[in-house]
């Protein structure tokens, strides 16, 4: 009887298998059970040696189930485990995902402004020639923007000096450098906006960096005129902050503007916070430089096509705009890397 319900415990396949062959020889009325119930109808000396031999078989068999027990459990378990691993109703695990930077955002919502105005959007490079940033704009070799302290120059010459009759090159100061660009590969009429780093040599505190970024625009046509211009950065500022949004002009000088202004944003929040948000300079594309397109195009064997039109310009700092809508307090914070700011931009793209 020992050797055939060790040979069934060892062929139970399932714990409700086992189940039977414990009833079957354990259970209240299994096999030894009987055995053992049927020790009181023998002589003492009989049920002393027979009662040894039934419980030593019982043992055997009691350790038997027990071990199956415990492997078939550990079985069941593995499987439940396994079967969950492929249940793919159950739902998915979250992985972290990226966001967009803050900047970015702040630079999709005025491409989405200004591409719905029917801009162009253009790309230019950040290592610039001298003429591009600063000769063409009219702006003079005496003045300070051009200087060292400004502006970060590339050492091009093999002792790091410069080749004579080699162009200069710099790391671009503004993205004005993409007015001259375009209007040197594009006809008139014309309305461009162009995004990009700009660098300067500069102390950096809470609201200036050595890197940050600009949007330029640019348009030129026949009579394009200043009431052109404030109605773009009044549209731009609605497309910004709402139907309401205000904004203001106060006269300023840009060597390639004439008239040239600064004009700032009327910025409130929820919390009831509100300034003039200061965003950039603008104003009318200055002869002179129309004039330096025009020689540039012709060195280049296309038509002087640009002088007498007017047009007017404009640049932004997208930083200031996400300083504030974000509630960011230090503009390092924008390129420090430190995950615990980026981690408030995961997920959702708005
Ligand atoms: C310019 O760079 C002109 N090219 C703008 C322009 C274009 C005028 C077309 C006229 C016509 P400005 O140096 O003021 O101007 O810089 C423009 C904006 O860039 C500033 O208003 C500010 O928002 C941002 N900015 C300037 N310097 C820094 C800096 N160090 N860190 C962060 N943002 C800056």
């Amino acid at each position: 009887m020992q050797q055939e319900a060790l040979a069934e415990i060892a062929a139970a396949g399932d714990l409700d298998a086992l189940q039977q062959v414990k009833t079957k020889y354990v259970g209240k009325k299994g096999l030894i059970t009987q055995q053992l119930g049927s020790l009181g109808g023998l002589a003492p000396e009989e049920r002393k040696s027979r009662g040894a031999e039934i419980n030593v078989v019982r043992q055997a068999v009691q350790g038997a189930l027990d071990k199956r027990e415990a492997l078939l459990k550990r079985a069941a378990l593995d499987a439940k485990l396994q079967g969950e691993a492929l249940d793919v109703t159950l739902p998915g695990l979250g992985l972290p995902s990226g966001g967009l930077h803050p900047i970015n955002r702040v630079y999709s919502d005025l491409i989405g402004i200004f591409t719905r105005l029917g801009y162009e959007v253009a790309e230019g490079p950040e290592v610039e020639e001298e003429h591009y940033n600063f000769g063409a704009l009219n702006i003079p070799w005496y003045h300070p923007a051009r200087e060292l302290q400004d502006t970060f120059w590339l050492k091009d010459g093999p002792d790091g000096s410069s080749e004579p009759g080699v162009p200069r090159r710099l790391l671009r100061t503004h993205t004005s450098n993409m007015q001259i660009r375009y209007m040197v590969e594009h006809e008139p009429p014309l309305k461009m906006v162009s995004r990009g780093k700009v660098y300067r040599y500069e102390a950096t505190d809470a609201t200036h960096e050595a890197m940050f970024h600009q949007l330029e625009g640019l348009v030129v046509g026949e009579g394009i005129s200043m009431a052109d211009l404030k109605g773009t950065i009044a549209e731009m500022a609605r497309g910004l902050y709402g139907a309401g949004a205000k904004v203001r002009f106060q006269p300023s000088y840009y060597p390639f503007v004439e008239p040239g202004a600064d004009f700032a944003v009327w910025w409130e929040n929820p919390r009831g916070e509100s300034k003039w948000l200061e965003l950039g300079g603008c104003g009318m594309v200055h002869p002179h430089v129309f004039k330096a397109v025009d020689d540039l195009r012709e060195a280049a064997g296309k038509e002087r096509v640009y002088e007498g039109l007017t047009g007017f310009a404009f640049g932004l700092g997208p930083e200031r705009i996400a300083m504030l809508k974000y509630g960011i307090p230090d503009i390092r914070y924008f390129y420090a890397n430190d995950p615990r700011v980026m981690r408030q931009f995961r997920g959702e793209l708005g």
